[in-house]
């Protein structure tokens, strides 16, 4: 199976996606930044949110999810940005299970935003919303 670094994923997705043009106000621009060392995920997340949206791809232990605007999404100083509706591609961890969440999927999901280090965006919990659940995407 093609396993691409989430880095990769995630600028491709940014680049394709309609929102492409306000990633300057969401978490797509740094991701972008190069020369970063594999970390593990210990560091404290700078924020949790938690969307609706549905699976638009999985591609190894990231899966990339289209998601519901974040009106309360914070910048790296902290500031109240928001974030439209875009294709994101989030690391999963092990503990995270995907048994029964298949692409097109509508499902509810926990996500830690961390603005240092590799795994910037990582999925904390995942579940799927009932079938013919209605998405604002
Ligand atoms: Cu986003």
């Amino acid at each position: 199976m093609l396993r691409l670094p989430l880095a990769s994923a995630f600028s491709i997705v940014c680049i394709l996606t309609a929102a492409g043009a306000l990633t300057a106000l969401s978490g797509c621009e740094e991701t972008s930044r190069a020369g970063s060392t594999p970390t593990a995920v210990t560091a404290p997340a700078d924020a949790t949110y938690t969307v609706r949206g549905r699976i638009a791809d999985v591609i190894g232990d990231d899966v990339s999810i289209q998601h519901e605007e974040i009106a309360d999404f914070k910048n790296r100083d902290g500031e109240t940005v928001g974030m439209m509706t875009m294709t994101m591609a989030f690391h999963r961890p092990e503990g995270v299970s995907m048994d029964g969440i298949s692409v097109g999927d509508a499902v509810e999901f926990t996500f830690e935003m961390r603005w240092e280090g590799d795994h910037r965006l990582t999925v904390a919990s995942l579940s799927k919303l009932p079938e013919g659940t209605e998405l604002e995407l």
